[in-house]
């Protein structure tokens, strides 16, 4: 190992140069919350019982790496290993097919006690809990639709789920003493462009509005509706469009309901980056779901690439870091799922460390100046900042491992726990 202190000072003299703060751009990026999601660990499985489901709603998790954790406490104790290299302050990404009942419970009855074993495992590691309405993965869940379905009763099944989800909401929000954010994603689309397009959107507004109509008490509950531009099986409509998602937000006029920009749900030249502040403008927040688009939505593990970094520095930019809740949203199946979370959310902290790194107020002056050939100097001069330097230092200070340290271990556990499965 190199001297890591020594290095931290050198990159400190660095940014000081330029007016950057180093120490308290480590503070924050370590206070920003990262909601882990628990679905990496057991390729969106889930816990319920009854019958194994497939993974349906058009996303996929490929691959057959060995190890993977079949029930509630091995998916526990497979995140408490990954944390134990992730620095910062994480929350707990919860889906509603994680519910643990004694006696199979029906997605539209599930309610807090069915998650008692995750809020005790929670409240050990003084960690918050956020949740997601399962949508998919259930017979209910057919081509046919769920919240925006023709059938009737199925709608309501599902609008059921949803008003469900919201007072599990509620009840984690008020354990934690924190807002619970409840993430909304249907898969509901088409093979084929239907004649129609517009009644299951139209559904699709009904069954938000009956949801949000019902809950009108669980007060601390935050609600992304997450828009899609395509799945598998599902390639010509989304119900959930991105036009959809963001009318129905901005239309709402209600401060809980927000848009839920995933990095993989736009077609291969947008990107979220490019939409953030076109959101801000109108929405005080926004929730992001942080994956590697390779394609199209593929949730590969989140990269330290350029736009996972460009979502981030804007972010920075526009002073909204603190407004936006960052959520992770990946499941490969083709690695060691701990080694994915590990270097999905370790890199998702280090797009957020890197982007407070940023000369803004320096930038801004070049900017409002309209010096255009100083603007591209600077931004150009930044890219080989010696960043890692600081990063090494962060892990080092918050004793996650420096480099690769954690590999090792993992590669430990996975010997003498998953591959014993
Ligand atoms: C699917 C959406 C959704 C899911 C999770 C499991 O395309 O991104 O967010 O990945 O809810
Ligand atoms: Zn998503």
């Amino acid at each position: 190992m190199y001297d890591v202190k020594k290095g931290y000072e050198i990159a400190k003299e660095f940014y000081a140069r330029y007016g950057i703060d180093v120490d308290k751009a480590i503070e924050i990026a370590d206070k920003t919350p990262i909601s882990m999601h628990c679905w990496q660990g057991d390729d969106v499985g889930g816990l319920e019982k009854k019958e194994e489901k497939s993974l349906t709603g058009g996303i996929q998790t490929t691959g057959n790496y060995p190890g993977k954790a079949t029930n509630g406490e091995q998916l526990r104790a497979d995140i408490d290993e990954a944390m134990k290299f992730i620095p910062g302050t994480l929350r707990m990404n919860l889906h509603a097919n994680y519910a643990e009942a004694d006696t199979f419970v029906e997605r539209d009855e599930i309610k807090p006690e069915h998650f008692a074993k995750w809020m005790k495992w929670a409240k050990e590691r003084g960690v918050a809990l956020d949740f997601n309405p399962t949508y998919f993965a259930h017979p209910k869940s057919t081509d046919r639709g769920t919240l925006s379905c023709a059938d009737e009763e199925t709608r309501k099944f599902w609008v059921r789920h949803g008003i469900a989800c919201r007072k599990i909401g509620q009840y984690f929000a008020e354990q934690q003493g924190s807002k619970c954010i409840i993430n909304h994603w249907t898969p509901d689309g088409d093979k084929e462009v239907p004649f129609d397009t517009l009644a299951p959107r139209m559904r699709l507004k009904q069954s938000y509005d009956e949801i949000f109509a019902a809950t009108e008490d669980c007060k601390d509950v935050m609600d992304g509706i997450e828009s899609k531009v395509f799945g598998i099986g599902v390639e010509s409509y989304t119900v959930g469009s991105h036009e959809f998602c963001m009318g129905y937000v901005m239309n709402a006029h209600k401060d809980h309901i927000i848009m839920t920009l995933d990095a993989g749900h736009y077609h291969p030249t947008e990107t979220v980056s490019a939409k953030l502040s076109g959101i801000y403008t109108f929405s005080d927040h926004v929730l992001l779901h942080v994956t590697r688009a390779v394609r199209w939505d593929s949730d590969h593990v989140v990269g330290f690439e350029d736009e996972t970094r460009a979502i981030f520095e804007e972010l920075v930019r526009m002073n909204k870091l603190q407004d936006t809740y960052i959520a992770t949203d990946f499941f490969d199946a083709s690695i060691n799922r701990i080694c994915a979370w590990v270097i999905g959310l370790r890199n998702t902290r280090k797009a957020i460390l890197a982007a407070l790194l940023q000369p803004v107020a320096k930038e801004k002056e070049i900017e409002n100046a309209w010096d255009v050939s100083a603007r591209l100097a600077w931004k150009e001069e930044f890219r080989a900042a010696p960043f890692s330097l600081v990063w090494d230092y962060y892990c080092a200070k918050t004793n996650k491992g420096v480099g690769l340290d954690w590999l090792g271990e993992v590669k430990d556990y996975e010997k003498n726990v998953q591959f014993k499965r």
